[in-house]
C-alpha cells in the first residue's frame, strides 16, 4: 500500500482522511513517522503556506506527502482575517490572558466590521500535495455571512458567527455530519481523495 505523509500533528485530521483512502494509501501523521519538529508556516497566502509545509516535509523525510491551511475570509475586510485567522486577535495584542483564542478572535472580528452591511465572507481550504516529486493543489471553498452576534455552541474557530448561504443554522449549531457535507475543508479533501483514487504514475 502506497504511504502518504500528512504534515500536520493534528491526528484527528489525519485518522479522517485514512478512514476515506482506508484502501488505497496509507496516511501517516508527522507523530506517525515521529518527526517532532514545528514546520514552517510563514507566507502570507493559504496557497504559500500549504505549499511550503508539503515541500518542507517532503525535503526533510524524502516522502510523498501533502499539508493544509484554512482560513476565513471577510470581503469588507478586504479578505482579512485570511492566512491570520488562526492569531487574528493576538496580531494586535487584544487576547486577554487565559482567553481562549477563537473568543478574542471572534470579538475583533465583530468590532471591525461594527456597522458593516456587505458581511460576505467565505472560509477556504487548501491542501498542496507533493506526489512523484509534482505538486498539486486542492481548493474548497464556502461561502457565507458573518452575523452580528454569536449563534450556536458546537464546532471551532469562527463557526458561531459563520452562516453558510443557503442555511438556517450558522456552523456551531449544525453537527460534524452536517458541517462536513458542506465544509471548505470537508471539499478540499474530496477532490484530493478523488485525486488520489483515479491516479497512476507515468
Ligand atoms: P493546524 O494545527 O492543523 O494548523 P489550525 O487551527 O491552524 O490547525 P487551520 O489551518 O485549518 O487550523 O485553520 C486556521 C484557522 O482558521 C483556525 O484556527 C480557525 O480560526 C479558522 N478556521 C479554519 N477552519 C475553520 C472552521 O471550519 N470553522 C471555524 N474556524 C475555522
Amino acid at each position: 500500500m502506497q504511504e502518504l505523509v500528512f504534515a500536520t500533528h493534528n491526528e484527528h485530521k489525519a485518522r479522517e482522511i485514512q478512514a476515506i483512502l482506508s484502501h488505497e494509501y496509507r496516511i501517516l501523521s508527522l507523530d506517525d513517522v515521529k518527526y517532532q519538529d514545528p514546520v514552517p508556516e510563514n507566507e502570507n497566502s493559504l496557497e504559500g503556506n500549504a505549499s511550503q509545509k508539503a515541500w518542507f516535509i517532503h525535503h526533510r523525510l524524502g516522502k510523498d506527502c501533502f499539508a493544509d491551511d484554512s482560513g476565513l475570509e471577510v470581503d469588507c475586510l478586504n479578505g482579512a482575517p485570511g492566512v491570520y485567522s488562526a492569531r487574528y486577535a493576538d496580531l494586535t495584542d487584544e487576547r486577554k490572558a487565559d482567553e481562549p483564542a477563537s473568543v478574542a478572535n471572534i470579538r475583533k472580528l465583530l468590532a471591525q466590521m461594527h456597522g458593516e452591511t456587505n458581511r460576505n465572507a467565505r472560509f477556504r481550504t487548501i491542501i498542496a500535495l507533493i506526489l512523484d516529486g509534482k505538486e498539486y493543489i486542492f481548493e474548497g471553498m464556502v461561502e457565507g455571512e458573518i452575523l452580528e452576534g454569536r449563534k450556536g455552541s458546537g464546532g471551532f474557530g469562527y463557526d458561531p458567527v459563520f452562516l453558510p448561504s443557503g442555511y438556517t443554522d450558522t456552523f456551531a449549531e449544525m453537527s460534524l455530519e452536517e458541517k462536513n457535507i458542506i465544509s471548505h475543508r470537508a471539499l478540499a479533501v474530496l477532490k484530493l481523495v478523488t485525486f488520489l483514487k483515479k491516479y497512476r504514475p507515468e
